[in-house]
């Protein structure tokens, strides 16, 4: 068996799979059309099982289109984050290979309904390791990111079940220049800052982040067992916004920094043609 279909075994949990598959449906054409749905309706089978499986299959969707699932992301490590959507539990996504903007790189808001921006520290993964005591054990770098979000539900507004079943409003992202762990020393408590043209729209501190996004990577370890994800060698974890996000303009420059580690940065470039 592959790493993916063990998680999936380890993981078959009874849900309703004509919910499921319904609210994947609506999901995934809200986010291929760019148009906000209402958040699931009262009759959906609800429940966090239900809603990573509804997350599940509307990645199933992207991968059958051809999309490659290159990681995940955590959401709501931060408390600010968590207050700023009303929800209080850290929950996991899947970035694939579309979702990726090179460090520079452009992203077109065009292909989202109301997308948010915000700082994190992406972790790139290697093999995991046996001592849960070492908080960044099974990592090989690190690096600043910046990740778009964009909830697919009307005014950016739902419950923890909802994001879930939206893939934690995965959208966009991209990464700085990596660095060895050991070259990039403790993170604890490391200055972000969140620029748009070159004005400081957030600022921040990792601590946001669990207290240390060195935690982060735990965390994504036990949601992955928990609800099915399988982790690779080589896969991204966005560790989680550690600033509240802030709106998407429809043009310029988007530049986060992590004091000591780097910067990176996005072109918001409107495709106007092929609107
Ligand atoms: C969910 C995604 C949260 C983070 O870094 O906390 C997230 C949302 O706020 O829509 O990505
Ligand atoms: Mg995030």
């Amino acid at each position: 068996m592959t790493a993916k279909q063990q998680a999936a075994a380890a993981h078959a949990v009874d849900v309703d799979r004509f919910a499921v598959e319904a609210g994947a449906a609506a999901l995934d054409q809200a986010q291929r059309t760019a148009s906000p749905i209402a958040r699931r309706s009262p009759t959906a089978s609800t429940g966090l099982d239900s809603a990573y499986a509804t997350q599940h299959a509307l990645v199933a969707r992207r991968t059958a289109r051809g999309e490659r699932i290159v990681g995940v992301k955590l959401g709501f490590t931060s408390r600010a984050k968590a207050r700023q959507m009303g929800v209080d539990d850290v929950i996991l996504g899947s970035l694939t290979d579309a979702m990726r903007i090179d460090d520079g790189g452009r992203y077109d808001p065009g292909t989202a309904i109301h997308p948010r921006v915000e700082p994190e520290i992406a972790y790139l993964l290697g093999p995991d390791g046996e001592d849960e005591r070492d908080l960044a054990v099974g990592i090989t770098a690190v690096a600043p990111a910046l990740e778009v979000i964009d909830s697919r539900y009307r005014d950016f507004r739902f419950s923890l079940d909802d994001v879930v079943a939206d893939n934690a409003s995965a959208a966009a992202f991209a990464i700085g220049p990596w660095r060895r762990p050991a070259e990039a020393g403790a993170l604890e408590n490391r200055a972000v800052s969140l620029e748009l043209d070159g004005r400081l729209a957030e600022t921040g501190s990792t601590a946001a982040i669990l207290g240390d996004p060195a935690r982060a990577i735990a965390a994504a370890r036990r949601l992955a067992r928990r609800h099915g994800f399988a982790l690779e060698p080589g896969m991204v974890l966005l560790a989680g916004a550690a600033t509240v996000a802030v709106p998407l303009p429809r043009h310029g420059l988007v530049e986060a920094e992590v004091a000591g580690l780097g910067r990176v940065s996005l072109h918001v470039h409107a495709e106007e043609a092929a609107r």
